[in-house]
């Protein structure tokens, strides 16, 4: 498969059959990547319905039972994240930003690239844990390093629905 412009971050749906994929000054595409000659569906567009900008970059899926789930890319430009229903016909569920923990001292997230979803409980995290590349960290003097948010906090921030995870 080959589309026209740059592509970013991208995800297998192995449970759906489909790999999700940013191109990063188009929109959020999807494939049936078992297919031998799948053609491309635009799922989103820079300009949208959604509120989806460029570049679009990570892209990854909290997964639930039955396929239920959510996706989340990067909107770079405007430091948010996009959510979509992971089940056609990919229903716009809202963005977010990650803003600074002051009680933690961890600065806020900015121009992410990549980013990860686990949609099982961890230790903290019992809802899952998104983790997401952060392009600028005054406090620390480094360049880019990771910021890790609790699931539940986007759960609730967009008053998603509670899936079971898978
Ligand atoms: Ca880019
Ligand atoms: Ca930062």
């Amino acid at each position: 498969m080959k589309l026209d412009t740059q592509l970013e971050g991208c995800v297998f749906d192995e449970t759906l059959g489909l790999m999700f994929v940013g191109e990063e000054d188009r929109g959020l595409w999807k494939l049936a990547y078992r297919e031998t000659a799948p053609v491309p569906e635009l799922i989103d567009e820079v300009g949208g319905r959604a509120g989806l900008v460029a570049d679009v970059e990570g892209v990854s899926v909290w997964r639930g039972k039955d396929g239920a789930g959510w996706i989340v890319a990067s909107a770079q430009t405007d430091n948010r994240y996009v959510v979509y229903d992971r089940k056609a016909p990919h229903a716009a569920m809202g963005s977010f930003s990650i803003g600074a923990n002051t009680v933690l001292g961890i600065d806020d997230v900015t121009h992410t690239d990549g980013l990860d979803i686990h949609s099982g409980a961890l230790p903290g995290f019992p809802r899952g844990v998104l983790i997401v590349q952060d392009d600028g960290n005054p406090n620390s003097g480094q360049d880019q390093n990771f910021k890790l948010v609790n699931w539940a906090d986007i759960e609730a921030a967009l008053t998603l629905p509670v899936l079971d995870a898978e």
